[in-house]
């Protein structure tokens, strides 16, 4: 019988038929979650009912993970524990557990925040070995979602087993973030053994393997192909290279500080302002503020904060988000109640009034720098779009001096991404350890997807720092988690 390309040597073709006789996998017309109609539904949750398909389907993954695969992949790095995703993985984890004394750890589905040290379970310690059980790969997103939090507690994960590899892309994503996959079968196995055993037909088989060469996640093989520039070079190299003085101070300072964490300080009052400011101050590149929500912000709110600022090596960045025209944009910039010019080291414009709005504001006496909005965070955004980056794109290339970079989400899936000049800052808001979202538009990722898979810079965090109840200890936390993803993207 002919085993598909990844499965291991001992493809288990009973396996096979006992998981095609209790519907675990399912041939016809399936809605998946994604909207796509599938011709085949893998449903491993139904083994729990079937011990004997349990203990067979947990030998079957052992000997995947602790054996060399047909395709030549070596056994897993010894490991001291092992991590069932949530929950499908997490019974076939248990039986592997008893059945060979191995240690497990548990990673908590419902505690979003993995700061704090209840989201994983067990007795573990810095730098031990996880293996990662999952029921089934595709793309490898979920599997990721443990691994990340593994990672953030010091354990560290090289190895995933897996009891079905969808080969839709999975293996080369996780390959991309250095993990290497185990399966004990696959998708073209399964096939092969269920057309031998006249379970399904030829024309089924063929539509499912048209369903899969259709589905790929390809960010894996993207990755290897063609990483934009800057991804791959240091901030202090960028620095050198960039042609606004702005950007290449942050980029030097970044370097220097070993920091890539901008707080966005967004509270009421000067007196909570310049508390967070100083408590934070450590570990920040750069603090974010909205002068217009500080109800009492007066002319020393501005030079108390730059004081802190040259005391803790960070810069100011006033999130004005200027959108008039010109001539309008250069009165808020630098007169009203705020005189913003006057404090902050950078501000932000949208690109929607026009190129102008930057020679208006390079104009203001006192000017610092401007970021361009090139994406937001919020759902529903209109601003979005390969057109519209390319609108931002060009403004700044027009304006080097002035312009020192881009609020974004996205950079390095931009189309453009090769063409975008390394000495550009990457600042992305919509960053949070602990939540995906609220409850008026606001969408998070993590600092490591944010830096690793999106190609961010810095990473802006405002209530995921201000609203914890130690902003000081959330911010180290923050700062940990964005120095490390930049380290890792580095090693790519
Ligand atoms: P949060 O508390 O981490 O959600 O705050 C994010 C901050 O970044 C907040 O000050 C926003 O105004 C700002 N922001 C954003 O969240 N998304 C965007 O696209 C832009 C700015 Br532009």
């Amino acid at each position: 019988m002919a085993a598909g390309s990844g499965s291991s040597n001992n493809f288990d073709e009973q396996l096979v038929l006992d998981l095609f006789d209790v519907e675990a996998v399912k041939f016809g017309t399936f809605t998946l979650k994604s909207g796509l109609t599938s011709p085949i539904y893998l449903d491993l949750r139904v083994i729990v009912s079937y011990p004997k398909l349990l203990d067979r389907v947990a030998k079957a993954m052992w000997d995947a993970s602790t054996k060399e695969d047909a395709d030549g992949t070596p056994p897993a790095t010894d490991f001291q524990h092992m991590c069932g995703v949530p929950y499908t993985a997490l019974p076939i984890a248990t039986v592997m557990s008893m059945h060979h004394e191995t240690s497990m750890v548990m990673r908590r589905k419902e505690v979003k925040d993995y700061g704090t040290k209840k989201a994983i379970e067990g007795a573990y310690k810095p730098d031990d070995v996880v293996l990662v059980v999952e029921d089934l790969v595709t793309s490898g997103m979920s599997v990721w979602e443990t691994v990340e939090p593994l990672q953030h507690h010091k354990l560290a994960v090289k190895d995933v087993v897996v009891l079905i590899d969808r080969q839709q892309g999975g293996r080369a994503f996780l390959k991309s973030r250095g993990l290497v996959l185990h399966a004990a079968l696959t998708i073209t196995g399964i096939l092969d053994v269920l057309v031998a055993h006249k379970k399904v037909t030829p024309e089924v088989q063929q539509s499912v393997l048209d369903f899969i060469a259709a589905n790929q996640n390809t960010t894996g093989n993207k990755v290897a192909e063609a990483p934009p520039k800057w991804l791959a070079q240091s901030y202090g190299t960028r620095a050198k290279s960039a042609k606004c003085p702005a950007a290449a101070n942050l980029l030097e300072l970044m370097e220097r500080k070993k920091t890539n964490l901008c707080a966005s300080l967004d509270v009421t009052t000067s007196a909570e302002l310049l508390k967070l400011a100083e408590e934070v101050g450590p570990q920040v590149c750069c603090v974010k503020t909205h002068c217009d929500v500080v109800s009492d912000w007066t002319e020393a709110t501005g030079a108390e904060l730059q004081r802190l600022a040259k005391a803790h090596d960070f810069v100011v960045f006033e999130d004005r988000k200027f959108a008039d025209i010109g001539n309008t944009a250069a009165l808020q910039y630098e007169c009203g109640l705020h005189k913003i010019s006057s404090w902050s080291d950078f501000v932000n414009a949208h690109i929607t009034p026009g190129p102008f709005v930057i020679d208006a504001l390079k104009g203001v006496k006192g000017a610092g720098a401007c970021l361009l909005l090139a994406e937001m965070s919020s759902k529903g955004t209109v601003a979005t779009g390969d057109a519209y980056v390319k609108s931002a794109l060009d403004m700044a290339d027009a304006h080097p001096d002035f312009v020192m970079g881009f609020i974004d989400q996205t950079p390095k899936n931009w189309k453009c991404a090769k063409d975008v000049d390394p000495g550009y800052v990457h600042m992305t808001p919509g960053i949070s350890l602990a939540s995906k979202g609220d409850k008026v538009g606001q969408q998070y990722t993590t600092p490591h997807m944010a830096i690793v898979d999106n190609g961010a810079d810095v990473v802006i965090v405002g209530r995921g720092i201000y609203g914890a109840s130690d902003a000081k200890s959330a911010s180290a936390e923050y700062r940990e988690a964005g120095w490390k993803a930049y380290e890792a993207r580095l090693q790519m």
